[in-house]
């Protein structure tokens, strides 16, 4: 299936790679971790002097550049010959807590430490783009005598394919508006390189579910529509060969997807692409990827059961929704499979496929009345998932979002989850969008901007300078990797308020001409 697509779809990505931009930053200060119960996850930094002829000896050293970056990280080191060990942290925790203590599910190698080798010239490049605020360099003792070295320079040479100045704010922003937007526009930058990534820490994969978000975000901001595309290109190039398209694309060593299918990534591929036509006008990309986006689909048939729902068995898929491990994903995939039918009805005419509406039309209306008699609660006045009737935030949202809930319900939907005691929470700010999304979707905007500033706020306040891959007031160290020592502290799906603030000011859109008529080929296009 597609099989004559795929390699003309890559040739596109490939067209599309991205021009990288560097930046050099010094290492700003030295600091002094302090263990403190009222910090987060712990562990404090104070400032205990500049970052300049630092000596270090087997008591380790903790420079501070400042704010996260991504890129190339090299040291000067003067003095003795000793073996000489570096670990960055994109946290303090990770710099503070010896790894052993955490050691979490996903292996040492992401724990970033390794060796500095200094040239002829005393500078060491650490291998590799690194991600990171803080190193912690010591001196490894090799005799009974401590070695010392003496770090003259450290710098990174910080990398992104979006831009180093941010989009102009409209002058009507709050303060407390131009402080999310300044940190979700950071982390938004740190995970654009050659695709957009998901985290620059870890595996740095471009996921679906990601780059839905992202690209809502960059329409406002940086205005990657080519990087955008590409990404696009690249879900279709590496779709398997039953034509079904993977939540993730790796890198290495060529572009590929991953096995295990999240049939809500799948199924977000059609929105994603909607998006990019209604940002672009880009009509011939939305007739070249029409076919496998409806296509996503087939993989709804294929679990679906007698009652018209989505019901697969065993552990063949990937049900992920959010990483809240109690949430009962059955109800909210249905309603994103509805919310992708939605996009995909919408698109068809840009994408020179009318004849198709009728018939998907169809679908989601199938689809919705499911949804409605076996998931809707009507003594509850809420939607409930599985076999035990479990009420959850992800469940409602989606459900809003896919205008499943009865017309003009969707407020009253959202009003009742939150007082319903026994919701399961979103634990990530990819749910939390969705959320907040959806309050906005059925016109609670106050409610919005108080979760807004509530969540995300909350990162800034425990100092962030990007927003995390987990955020859970109750639980700091919560982690689906075993150890918050594995989380990403700057991740791609957190740096939406940026869209939820540009989107609600005047300010008309920034509008890089140049880039979308790179996006779409060269020339400019109209509109949908
Ligand atoms: C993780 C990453 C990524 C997410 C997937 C489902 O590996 O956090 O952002 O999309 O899970």
């Amino acid at each position: 299936m597609f099989e004559s697509d795929r390699e003309r779809w890559m040739a596109v990505a490939d067209a599309l790679a991205p021009v990288i931009e560097t930046k050099l930053f010094p290492a700003v200060s030295v600091v002094r971790p302090v263990e403190d119960a009222s910090a987060y996850q712990g562990w404090r930094l104070d400032r205990s002097g500049a970052a300049r002829g630092v000596l270090v000896g087997r008591e380790p050293v903790i420079l501070d550049f400042g704010v996260h970056l991504v890129g190339r990280v090299r040291f000067k080191l003067g003095g003795d010959d000793g073996r000489v060990l570096v670990r960055f942290g994109e946290a303090p925790a990770e710099v503070c807590e010896p790894p052993s203590r955490f050691p979490g599910t996903l292996g040492a190698e992401w724990l970033n430490t390794f060796e500095l080798d200094p040239d002829g010239d005393g500078w060491a490049t650490v291998p590799g783009r690194r991600a990171l605020r803080y190193a912690r360099v010591w001196v490894e003792q090799k005799g009974v005598e401590s070695e010392t070295a003496a770090i003259e320079s450290a710098q990174v040479v910080a990398q992104t394919s979006a831009s180093w100045s941010d989009p102009p704010l409209d002058p009507a922003a709050e303060p407390w508006q131009r402080d999310l937007d300044r940190v979700a526009l950071h982390t938004l930058r740190n995970c654009m390189h050659e695709v957009f990534e998901d985290g620059p820490k870890r595996d740095r994969r471009l996921w679906l579910g990601d780059l839905y978000v992202q690209a809502k975000t960059s329409y406002l901001t940086f205005r990657a529509d080519a990087l955008v595309k590409r990404c696009l290109y690249l879900f279709a190039g590496a779709s398997c060969d039953r034509g079904l398209i993977s939540p993730c694309v790796f890198a290495k060593p060529h572009w590929h997807g991953s096995h295990k299918l999240i049939p809500s990534y799948a199924w977000l591929f059609a929105p994603c692409l909607l998006d990019y036509v209604r940002a672009t006008g880009d009509r011939a990309a939305a007739a070249d990827l029409f076919g496998i986006a409806v296509h996503q689909h087939t993989l709804f048939d294929e679990h679906a059961n007698a009652q018209g729902l989505f019901d697969p068995q065993g552990d063949v898929l990937w049900r992920f929704i959010d990483w809240n491990e109690s949430l009962d994903p059955q109800a909210a995939e249905q309603a994103v499979a509805i919310y992708s039918l939605n996009a995909l009805i919408e698109l068809a005419p840009f994408a020179g496929r009318g004849d198709a509406v009728r018939p998907l039309r169809r679908r989601r209306d199938a689809l919705a009345a499911a949804a409605r008699e076996h998931f809707y609660d009507a003594g509850r006045g809420l939607f409930v998932s599985g076999k035990n009737g479990q009420v959850a935030s992800a469940t409602q949202a989606w459900m809003v979002l896919a205008d499943v809930a009865p017309p003009g319900e969707g407020a009253r939907v959202l009003r009742r989850l939150l007082e319903a005691d026994d919701a399961v929470p979103p634990v990530t700010p990819y749910m939390q969008h969705t959320v907040v999304a959806a309050m906005f979707a059925a016109g609670m905007e106050d409610l919005a901007w108080q979760r807004v500033r509530a969540f995300w706020g909350a990162m800034l306040d425990r100092g962030a300078t990007t927003f995390w891959e987990l955020y859970d007031p109750g639980d700091p160290t919560l982690s689906p990797y075993g150890s918050h020592l594995h989380n990403s502290y700057c991740h791609a799906w957190s740096c939406t308020p940026s869209w939820f603030i540009r989107r609600a000011l005047p300010t008309p859109r920034p509008a890089d001409e140049a880039n979308r008529a790179a996006a779409i080929g060269g020339k400019a296009a109209a509109t949908c």
